[in-house]
């Protein structure tokens, strides 16, 4: 495996040079975050990440996430030429050693939480996602402003934005996802670029609005859509183990045996008796995902793509984007290097 890290470029406090102190680091996961979705990056943007990880002793070569606009999830008339854009991207990428890409294909906002910052009885801090926080909420009457969610949004856009994927409906997104995996994948796989699809976080439907990457029958549907290596999972522990249906040791097992996951995002989460869940350490003990198993899974079955320690909890007083502090990722980091050594030395025996 290759051991990365995500940094959000200049932005991000953390600098490159403590990334690079961290045992093991191989990868930079980062992307042009300043164009939006459907357009075009600068490829002077690319090169300079590049080059930037390179002195600092690191690779760029993971790129998380190439936003998949609204227009093209909801297939409008602005579809094509924002697919378009989008396997230039992935063509410019390319061209600078990029070799996965993340994406998801989650309508209107990306993951979901209703605290950044809940404080554990040891003083961490984490993102929480508490079911009676949401029951109740309706987008069309309340307003409504999740943590983290795109602020850029106006209330009434929103609306109009959930009404529509109310119109088009879950077999809808289906459609309009189908039409966007088979213009990218061919593109992808001439640059010899894996696509890495991120499940939806968490994986069930919000406030209305469809989510279909979710579960073992919708991953199975979405890889037979193109059935190539290329068209790949970001199979994101934390995400699909925020909803007890999904068995993932076993589902990491078999997608790694089919030889279709490119990333790995590895965190813990606990699940609550209903149904909400809470960031947690990596740590096994400290949540409802073993972490040797899935581990032990992805040795035994020869995995050798990237690994990112995923979201971390707020520890020793650091601030900073929530969930993407130094301390508690370099933490997952370590403990995960420590199973992958054991289980890989385990299995030579
Ligand atoms: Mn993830």
């Amino acid at each position: 495996m290759k051991l990365s890290f995500r940094w959000f470029g200049k932005e991000d406090p953390i600098p490159l040079s403590y990334i690079a102190q961290i045992p093991g680091m191989h990868s930079v996961v980062s992307a042009v975050y300043d164009v939006p979705p459907g357009q075009v990056w600068p490829e002077e943007s690319i090169r300079k990440l590049t080059e930037e990880c390179k002195a600092k002793g690191l690779v760029f070569d993971v790129v998380e996430s190439i936003p998949v606009s609204e227009d093209i999830k909801l297939g409008t008339d602005r579809r094509d030429r924002h697919i378009e854009a989008y396997c230039e991207n992935i063509r410019r990428c390319a061209r600078y050693g990029i070799k996965c890409i993340v994406y998801n294909v989650m309508p209107v906002f990306d993951w979901t939480r209703t605290q950044l910052d809940k404080e554990a009885p040891d003083g961490s801090t984490s993102l929480v996602m508490y079911a009676h926080q949401l029951r109740g909420l309706n987008p069309f009457t309340d307003n409504i402003q999740l943590p983290g969610w795109d602020t850029s949004y106006t209330q009434s856009e929103v609306r109009s934005l959930i009404r529509a994927y109310e119109k088009l409906g879950e077999e809808g997104l289906w459609n309009n996802i189908e039409v966007f995996v088979k213009a990218i994948i061919p593109v992808a796989e001439e640059c010899g670029v894996i696509m890495a699809l991120h499940p939806d976080d968490p994986p069930y439907p919000i406030l209305g609005l469809p989510r279909v990457i979710t579960c073992e029958k919708n991953l199975d549907r979405y890889l037979s859509i193109v059935d190539s290596p290329a068209n790949s999972l970001c199979f994101c522990t934390g995400s699909l183990g925020s909803a007890a249906f999904n068995d993932v040791p076993s589902l990491v097992r078999k997608y790694a045996a089919l030889n279709r996951i490119g990333f790995m995002h590895i965190r813990n989460v606990k699940i609550l008796d209903d149904g909400s869940f809470e960031e947690r350490a990596h740590l096994s003990s400290c949540g409802s995902l073993d972490m040797y198993e899935i581990v032990k899974a992805l040795v035994e079955e020869g995995f050798d793509g990237y690994v990112r320690p995923d979201h971390g909890r707020m520890i020793w007083g650091e601030t900073g984007k929530p969930g993407y502090g130094l301390f508690d990722r370099a933490l997952g980091a370590a403990y995960l290097n420590g199973l992958f050594e054991a289980c890989t030395k385990e299995i030579k025996k």
